[in-house]
């Protein structure tokens, strides 16, 4: 079982490798602005999950740099997904803004319409 999981998660990661999508160009007064907002985001996440994927296909599609970090081979990273968002679910967006309180946000589809309406992305 654990050999097809591996075999399934390589497949994924191969494939998501070949169609890599294109990274949008924005003007440099641009990205820097999203840049840092996107300071003040991280992604908990597995690298050969498949929610994890899509995320990470939809931040490269539209140039967002937004902290990976892995909570699967890293117990620091899963202790914080775990003890302070609540769940050992990827993917979460941790999100801190200044003067509020720090949200978790799971559920892959949650968090691309998140980052859509953060950054005014139409597509
Ligand atoms: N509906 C969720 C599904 C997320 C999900 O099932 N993630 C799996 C990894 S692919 C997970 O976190 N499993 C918990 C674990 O392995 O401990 C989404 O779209 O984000």
């Amino acid at each position: 079982m654990s050999l097809i999981r591996w075999f399934i998660g390589k497949l994924i990661l191969f494939l998501n490798l070949i169609t890599l999508p294109k990274p949008l160009l924005r003007k440099k007064i641009d990205q820097d602005r999203i840049d840092k907002k996107t300071k003040n985001l991280t992604i908990y996440q597995f690298e050969a999950c498949p929610f994890c994927v899509k995320v990470r296909r939809f931040l490269r599609k539209n140039s967002l740099k937004i902290n990976l970090k892995d909570a699967k081979n890293n117990k620091n990273f899963k202790s914080e997904l775990v003890n302070e968002g609540g769940k050992h679910k990827v993917p979460c967006l941790k999100i801190e803004k200044i003067n509020s309180k720090t949200k978790w946000l799971y559920e892959s589809t949650e968090i691309i319409k998140f980052l859509k309406k953060e950054f005014k992305i139409s597509n």
